[in-house]
C-alpha cells in the first residue's frame, strides 16, 4: 500500500515538470547572430520553430542601417513600405506576440524588402492553457481548477488525438476532480469546454506497473487538501 503511494507520487512528478515546461516563455533574436541583415533567409530561419502568444521577437541591426515595420499580408507580398513614423528604428526591436495567427514583418529602407529579401513572416500559436493546476503542491492526482470554466473527460487514445468526446463518457465538473488510477498503461483526459482541448487542455500519462520501480527509501502518506481558490 505503501509502496502503491510512493509510485504515484513519482510518476505525477514528470507531469508537473512537462506542464512546466510548456509555458515558458521564449526569446528569438530574428536571424540569430547575423541579426535582421540583407540577404539572409529569414522563412529558413524561421521554419521548425514554435513561436507561441508571450513570445518576444528581436530584431537586432545597426541604428539607420535598417528598421522594422509590421505589416498585413499583401503588404509584406508587395514591399510597399508604410509612412516612416510607423517604424521601430532602435537597432533592437523587441516585439512580443500578444495573439495568435499570421504575423509580417518587413525593413523599410531603400529596397531592402523586395532585392535584399529582409522581410519574415510567422505563424503565432496560442499558448497552452494553464489554469489547470496538476503541478501544486496539494496531490497531483487531482484536477483542480474553478468549477464551470473546465471540466474532465477520460478517453481513449483516439478520441484524445481527434480532440472527440465519445458520447457515453461523462464529465467530471466538480473542479476538484479525483482520479485514482487504478491499471497500468496510457490514460488520456481531456477538457470538453469549447475549443480548451483544441488548446491544449488535455493530458495523457502512462501509468506503469508497481513492480517497476525500486523499493522507496521512506513511506510518506499525504492527505488531500480541500479545495481552495
Ligand atoms: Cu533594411
Amino acid at each position: 500500500m505503501a509502496t502503491n503511494k510512493w509510485s504515484f507520487i513519482f510518476l505525477l512528478a514528470t507531469v508537473a515538470a512537462l506542464a512546466t515546461s510548456a509555458s515558458a516563455k521564449v526569446v528569438f533574436i530574428v536571424g540569430d547572430d547575423k541579426g535582421w541583415t540583407l540577404n539572409f533567409d529569414y522563412q529558413a530561419w524561421a521554419y521548425g520553430k514554435k513561436f507561441v502568444v508571450g513570445d518576444k521577437l528581436v530584431f537586432k541591426y545597426g541604428v539607420g542601417k535598417h528598421n522594422v515595420f509590421r505589416v498585413n499580408g499583401s503588404v509584406f507580398q508587395q514591399c510597399m513600405i508604410p509612412p516612416t513614423i510607423e517604424a521601430l528604428t532602435s537597432g533592437y526591436d523587441v516585439i512580443t506576440l500578444t495573439t495568435p495567427g499570421r504575423k509580417w514583418y518587413i525593413c523599410g529602407v531603400g529596397k531592402h524588402c523586395v532585392l535584399g529579401g529582409l522581410k519574415i513572416f510567422i505563424n503565432g500559436l496560442p499558448q497552452p492553457m494553464p489554469p489547470v493546476s496538476l503541478v501544486s503542491p496539494p496531490p497531483p492526482s487531482v484536477f483542480r481548477y474553478p468549477m464551470g470554466k473546465h471540466n474532465v473527460f477520460r478517453v481513449n487514445g483516439i478520441s484524445f488525438q481527434q480532440c472527440t468526446i465519445p458520447f457515453a463518457n461523462e464529465a467530471l465538473t466538480t473542479g476538484y476532480d479525483v482520479i485514482t488510477l487504478v491499471t497500468p498503461g496510457r490514460k488520456w483526459y481531456i477538457c470538453g469546454v469549447g475549443k480548451h482541448r483544441e488548446m491544449s487542455l488535455k493530458l495523457f500519462i502512462n501509468v506503469l506497473p508497481l513492480s517497476t520501480y525500486p523499493p522507496p527509501p521512506y513511506h510518506e502518506i499525504r492527505k488531500l487538501a480541500p479545495p481552495k481558490f
